[in-house]
């Protein structure tokens, strides 16, 4: 400290005060916390390794510090389908898991549309997810899709590249609806990177400008509209809010085609370049819906369950029963319910543990006596939140001796082996429905919740498999069936 200041108190304190303004200001240059970017992309097993604890299916073990092989992708992996890898669009995606993943397949669609590579986005856990409270809110991309199907198709970037990528700022702000503005600023606080303002309005620089703008309904998928719609140059795009927003969806017909002619029979990509002029937009779509799959580690842990529980091995039904009172069922409470939802309230508040045991049982004839099928176990699925009303519907079916059924409670059995893995036990309700989903998507018979993107995500993926599911159908007018059985017979 220079001498003066020994005989100058009033300077010294005006000095330190100016040191440390000048630490403020420089720390609040950085606009915002890297938070996110401190979670890392961990996968919780690994392969190839120790047997784990002397099981005989399974040659993983948990493997905390085991993140995606980046290097190994880069290498081994050209994409079908090849993008500018100078510019980049970053999703920001909303809602429940499965339309999150919804969403991101629309980011997908548009990035090809638009010449972008994908920087990949975090993924947010449930609102009934206990876990939100004590850990993070935040999934990783790689505890919910496999790196490697959709590394086959296009380019994707690692979501820690994003600090350096963007590090100047997202040029331009995508949006779906007016709304998304608030959700592209909250995400861009969180990952670190501001929105450049345009000079003059001090706003971000938005597209599309009209404000009535809905993309959910006035959007159309055909590559010039979208190009005219997010018409921009910037290095960095976020695309806020994507959900059913980019005029295309799942079709089955063009599920089909394209795995006749892109996938191979294990279901990955065959290694060839695919040029999109020759694919319809629905086509280019299920190009992305079947490289959007559930992570290896899900698959694997799913391959053991279903060897344990001898569901392998056996002709099994799964049922996907999603109308909770703390989630699904809010809606029906709110005023002024019309339709085709007013109806599913009515059914799914009015329904039983009886209705469903019921309705379980009399389909597995159904498909017997029309389709020679001898269904012989039920996976039944449901959120974790209505667990003693599951329990009540496998103790009624047991107790009639006629299918055998499996639930969540023997595959939260199985899973304590998993016990010490930090990545399961933080994302538990997360991994476990995933699993669930992963069991239903291989039954030979798939009862569907109307209205629900759990049930619809596993719906699209067996319309693309080899198999023809002849026999899936819809468990809600099943239950109806039943509740007016019950309403008549008084
Ligand atoms: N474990 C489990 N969780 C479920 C099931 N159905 C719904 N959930 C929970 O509810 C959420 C559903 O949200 P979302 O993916 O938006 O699907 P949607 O609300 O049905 O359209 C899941 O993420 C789970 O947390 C189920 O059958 N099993
Ligand atoms: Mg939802």
């Amino acid at each position: 400290m220079p001498p003066f200041f020994k005989r100058n108190s009033r300077l010294k304190l005006a000095f330190v005060l100016l040191v440390c303004a000048v630490i403020v200001c420089s720390l609040s240059h950085r606009d915002y916390p890297f938070l996110p970017l401190d979670i890392k992309e961990k996968i919780p097993l690994r392969w190839n390794t120790a047997k784990w604890r002397g099981t005989t299916n399974s040659s993983y073990r948990c493997g905390e510090e085991s993140e995606t092989d980046w290097t190994s992708i880069k290498s081994n992996i050209i994409p079908a389908i090849e993008l500018d890898r100078d510019r980049f669009l970053y999703p920001v995606l909303t809602n429940g898991p499965n339309n999150q993943l919804i969403g991101f397949r629309d980011a997908v669609y548009l990035a090809i549309k638009l010449n972008r590579t994908i920087l990949l986005p975090f993924f947010n856990k449930h609102r009934t997810d206990d876990s939100r409270i004590n850990t993070t809110k935040l999934i990783p991309a790689s505890q919910r899709i496999d790196i490697d199907y959709i590394s086959r198709l296009v380019p994707v970037m690692a979501n820690k590249k994003i600090s350096n990528i963007c590090q100047k700022g997202f040029d331009d702000v995508y949006l779906t609806s007016e709304r998304a503005l608030h959700m592209a600023r909250n995400a861009a606080k969180h990952v670190g990177i501001r929105l450049k303002i345009t000079s003059k309005e001090e706003l971000p620089n938005v597209f599309p400008r009209d404000r009535n703008f809905d993309a959910l309904r006035n959007i159309n998928a055909k590559e010039i509209s979208l190009r005219h719609l997010y018409a921009s140059q910037g290095r960095c795009a976020i695309y806020s809010a994507p959900y059913r927003s980019v005029g295309v969806k799942e079709n089955p017909g063009a599920l089909r085609r394209v795995r006749e002619k892109y996938f191979n029979g294990e279901g990955s990509l065959k290694d060839e370049s695919i040029n999109t002029s020759n694919l319809s937009d629905q086509e280019l779509y299920a190009l992305i819906t079947m490289s959007t799959v559930k992570p290896k580690f899900v698959r694997k842990i799913v391959d053991g369950f279903m060897d344990v529980s001898r569901l392998a091995s056996t002709n099994y039904m799964s049922v996907h029963w999603r109308y909770d009172p703390a989630d699904w069922q809010k809606r029906c409470v709110k005023s002024g319910r019309r339709g085709a939802v007013s109806s599913m309230c009515d059914s799914a508040t009015n329904a039983r543990p009886t209705d469903l045991a019921s309705a379980i049982g009399n389909y597995s004839k159904t498909v017997e006596r029309q389709g020679s099928i001898r269904l012989t176990t039920v996976y039944f699925a449901a959120p974790l939140t209505i667990q003693p009303f599951i329990e009540e519907v496998k103790r009624l079916i047991e107790s009639r001796q006629e299918i055998a059924i499996v639930t969540q409670s023997d595959l939260k059995d199985y899973l304590t082996q998993f016990g010490d893995c930090d990545v399961i036990q933080k994302n538990f309700d997360d991994i476990f429905s995933q699993l669930e989903m992963d069991i239903c998507s291989r039954a030979q018979v798939f009862l569907r919740s109307p209205s629900s993107s759990w049930s619809k995500v596993i719906i699209s993926k067996r319309v693309a498999s080899t198999t023809t599911y002849r026999f899936d159908a819809d468990i809600l007018s099943l239950v109806q069936e039943q509740i007016e059985r019950r309403h008549y017979a008084k």
